[in-house]
């Protein structure tokens, strides 16, 4: 049994303050003296990035011809390929090196892989609908599943890089899928808080910690039958958000097809109203933490997704992790709550299709 600690002086929304996050087990500062005046409503003029459907330049489009000379199809709904730029090698010698205990290295094996999410180069998740982003992730159900038949894959981190911001190195709408022999870090820090709590609660942490944050209401900024998406307590980015799953599931393979459809519909939901608070193509990293490949008690895995917006106050002004992120503890001054009310006021409707 939890009991739930009433500390009565704390302000969370005046009072500078720490809050932990029970995934990573790690601390952040929160400032929110700093931003306690109101948002001032300021609205920029929208940005209006006008892509053509197809651009006979772009190495991601149907027909068209990549960096390394490989022509893709002639594809008409979503499209995987094989990077051509990998970051892990299937083939590599397998060894390891640590001349001292200070000094260590370890061969890593993987595969990454492009997935285009539509032949529209001139569209985002946001400006898409819940139909063709359900096809979206069919394709990464699909490669979730075929990267994981794969003997030495342990673990396939599904992500998308939003926005030259955010490193995409091309607009058209694509994400990447890196699969590793080991678990990467952030999922390392999740998987031992997930199993640790499970064993001692014998429930998941995420569906405990969504249960709680359905009944308080503070957070929540969309949830549909399926799905739940929240400004997490512990959020360090400005507009950072996490989609869970409010039936424990471990993956995206145990969807069922109504749920494939509700989570195509939550990332609808929560990319249009990051376009429409600055009224331009909102930047992020996204991406979804699952069970590992290959283990028979992944049980206390809760399948979610994250959202890491990098913006802060307008178009252009962002969030720095510098200074004291780096060197201590990552601090913000809008809360938490601030910002779910914020994603929450949002119209529901893409601002570039508004009558
Ligand atoms: P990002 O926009 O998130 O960087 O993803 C694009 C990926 O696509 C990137 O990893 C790959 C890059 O290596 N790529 C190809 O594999 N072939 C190309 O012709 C262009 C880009
Ligand atoms: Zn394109």
């Amino acid at each position: 049994m939890i009991t739930p600690s009433l500390k009565s002086d704390l302000k969370l929304d005046e009072t500078p303050h720490r809050r932990f996050n029970p995934l990573t087990r790690e601390w952040i500062l929160v400032s929110p003296h700093r931003a306690k005046r109101p948002w001032q409503g300021q609205v920029e003029e929208p940005v209006r990035e006008d892509r053509p459907i197809y651009d006979p330049s772009c190495y991601l489009c149907s027909g068209n011809v990549r960096a390394n000379g490989e022509k893709n199809p002639a594809y008409s709904t979503t499209y995987v390929f094989d990077n051509d730029f990998p970051a892990l090698l299937e083939d590599v010698p397998t060894g390891s090196y640590q001349p001292h205990p200070l000094i260590q290295a370890e061969s890593e094996r993987g595969i990454a892989r492009v997935l285009c999410f539509t032949p529209r180069h001139d569209l985002t998740l946001a400006e898409m609908d819940t139909a063709t982003i359900r096809v979206v992730v069919d394709a990464w159900v699909e490669q979730f599943i075929d990267l994981g038949k794969q003997p030495f894959i342990r673990y396939v981190q599904i992500f998308e890089n939003r926005g030259a911001m955010m490193g995409a190195s091309n607009p058209h709408p694509h994400g990447q899928i890196w699969a590793s022999e080991r678990l990467p870090q952030q999922v390392l820090l999740e998987d031992a808080s997930q199993r640790e709590y499970w064993q001692h609660n014998g429930r998941s942490l995420l569906a405990d910690y969504l249960a709680e944050e359905l009944r308080l209401h503070e957070r929540i900024v969309y949830e549909n039958e399926s799905f739940a998406v929240l400004v997490p307590f512990w959020a360090v980015w400005p507009f950072e958000t996490m989609v869970i799953s409010k039936r424990h599931v471990s993956a995206l393979t145990d969807l069922t097809d109504s749920e494939r459809t509700g989570l195509a519909d939550a990332l609808y939901a929560i990319t249009v109203r990051y376009d429409n608070i600055f009224r331009m193509s909102f930047p992020y990293s996204m991406g979804f933490h699952q069970r590992p490949i290959g283990t028979d008690d992944w049980q206390y895995w809760h399948l979610h997704a994250h959202f890491y917006p990098p913006l802060l106050r307008s178009a252009t002004v962002r969030k720095f992790m510098v200074g004291y992120e780096l060197l201590g503890t990552p601090q913000r001054d809008i809360t938490p709550e601030q910002a779910a009310e914020r994603i929450r006021q949002q119209n529901a409707v893409h601002y570039k299709h508004e009558s």
